[in-house]
């Protein structure tokens, strides 16, 4: 089979490189692909061609012939449903039935809820009346913002780049994004699906690369883009933020996260089994809303430790086809370093070790990937490093608490402010601990149930602003008030 090269779109063409770069596998270590990494030229190339595009065909264009393109490109993701699913779960390795319920599906759905939204959003007006007895209007008009830089993370690979892509150009602006280097897959069949369906040149690029020092770090230095839109670690927003500091850019960033469970003692038991193993080992534990602290009334303590750490040495790790695979490995080898790190610190800090903490084995190709078991720890100190620093990978700490203001207390002490999970049947509890937790978004009894009209989004190191319904559409666009007296 021919080897297969994932090129940059720029100004409606794709194009390779001189330089080269390997896309791996983590399931087994092999070569999916060759990516062509983007130069700065090539970025100036796709900037150029942004903005060539906004001051012509694009912020122009009826607004319907605007919607009926993003929901074309929804369509046509849908028609090539099971390309879009191999090429994620070859760059990822997660479960195929994830790819299929989750990836996919909400990569399709960004294009097609914002292309609906745009159509309801609103702005303002008011009335008021002059001293000297006149009628005054003041009303404001939303106006994109221009070229937008996006950049994306690894880890939920299109249903992330489309949920700032599809916002961004519903406002009318035309984008530059970059998918993260490890996974470029379908970021390049997006580009496919958009040349498809025919958007005029320059609207929509995709250039590849590493961040820093690479195409990343050039993208969001550019002098001619108007606004950075970026998800991934919190160490790498605050580099962004001052490549962006010069030009005086707006960003938009989704952080990282440490984030809570709580779980009260008249919780439905097995509901806060179920949703916590959700929470902690979803996608390997690589979603920044997963759980990485649980805090459990100590009067439950020992019968949901017992029955959690059960269901936790019942997830199986096998062959992303497979129907029975709960779990896939980490991203990479270098990512699985990091996580293996923090679990020998977590030891030599005294934490307990009670499930996996280390690599299985399969005697197959498999021990060439990156997997890991999934993980459990008790026993460490609210200031220890497992407790304070966000992992990313399958593993919690299991806490137990006495009081509600002690476990708000702990909850909240964290540089990170992203996602809450609290499992309570007393919901007027429900309603006064969320009202306290410092964090973007909390779910009662449930776990990344999501409705794309709300905001969402982190406080302190988990992010800046909010995406999702009005909120996307506020950072993409600018208004203008205009202040009529008749
Ligand atoms: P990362 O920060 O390493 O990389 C993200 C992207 O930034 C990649 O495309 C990378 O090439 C690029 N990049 C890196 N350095 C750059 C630089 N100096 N300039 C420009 N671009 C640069 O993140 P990751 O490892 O891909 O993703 C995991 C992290 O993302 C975790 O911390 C996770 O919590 C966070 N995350 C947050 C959310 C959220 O919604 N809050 C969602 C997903 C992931
Ligand atoms: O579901 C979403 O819209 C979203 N932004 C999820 C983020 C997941 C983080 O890894």
């Amino acid at each position: 089979m021919s080897q297969i090269i994932y090129k940059n779109y720029i100004a409606g063409k794709f194009q390779s490189s001189q330089n080269l770069f390997d896309d791996i596998s983590p399931i087994d270590g092999s070569l999916v692909a060759k990516v062509a990494e983007a130069s700065n030229s090539d970025v100036d190339k796709a900037v150029d061609a942004a903005r060539n595009a906004f001051n012509g065909d694009w912020s122009n264009m009826p607004l319907k012939t605007r919607c009926d393109l993003l929901e074309k490109v929804a369509l046509t993701i849908e028609k090539r449903f099971d390309d879009f699913v191999d090429a994620e779960v070859a760059d990822t390795g997660k479960p195929v039935n994830q790819a299929k319920l989750i990836d996919i599906p909400r990569g399709a759905e960004n294009f097609r809820f914002f292309s609906n939204y745009i159509k309801i959003s609103k702005t303002e007006s008011y009335e008021m009346q002059h001293e000297d007895g006149s009628k005054v209007i003041n009303y404001s008009i939303r106006k994109p913002k221009g070229v937008i830089a996006i950049i994306a993370p690894w880890n939920l690979p299109l249903l992330l780049l489309t949920w700032k892509v599809a916002p961004a150009l519903a406002a009318g602006n035309c984008i530059v994004a970059k998918p993260s280097e490890e996974t470029p897959g379908t970021a390049t069949l997006l580009a496919e699906v958009v040349d498809e369906v025919g958007f005029p040149d320059g609207v929509f690029n995709i250039v590849h690369g590493y961040g820093p020092k690479s195409t990343g770090e050039y993208l969001t230095k550019h002098h001619d883009i108007d606004a950075i839109t970026f998800t991934g670690e919190s160490a790498t927003g605050s580099e962004i933020m001052k490549s962006a500091a010069d030009g005086v850019k707006p960003v938009s960033f989704e952080l990282g996260g440490k984030n809570a469970a709580i779980i009260f003692d008249d919780a439905d038991f097995d509901a806060a089994i179920e949703g916590t193993l959700k929470s902690v080992f979803a996608n390997c534990g690589q979603v920044c809303l997963c759980t990485e602290r649980v805090y459990v009334h100590q009067s439950i303590y020992e019968k949901f430790l017992e029955k959690f750490k059960s269901e936790a040495e019942k997830i199986t790790e096998n062959w992303p086809q497979k129907e029975s695979l709960d779990f896939g490995p980490l991203i990479s080898k270098e990512h699985r370093e990091k996580v293996l790190k923090a679990f020998s610190t977590a030891i030599t800090d005294g934490g307990i070790l009670e499930v996996g903490g280390g690599i299985p084995i399969f005697d197959d190709k498999r021990d060439s990937g990156s997997w890991i078991e999934p993980t459990i720890f008790t026993g460490l100190g609210e200031k220890s490093d497992l407790i304070k620093n966000e992992v990313f990978g399958p593993v919690c700490h299991v806490t137990p608490f006495e009081s509600e203001n002690e476990v708000l207390k702990k909850a909240n002490d964290s540089k990170y402010g992203l996602a809450a999970a609290i499992w309570t049947k007393d919901i007027n509890k429900a309603h006064l601990i969320s009202s306290k937790l410092n964090v973007g978004v909390v779910w009662v009894n449930s776990w990344y149930l999501r409705d794309l009209r709300t905001p969402f989004g982190g406080m302190k190191l988990s992010g800046i602003g909010r995406e999702g319904g009005q909120h996307s559409l506020d950072f993409y666009s600018e208004l203008t008030n205009v202040c009529v007296k008749s």
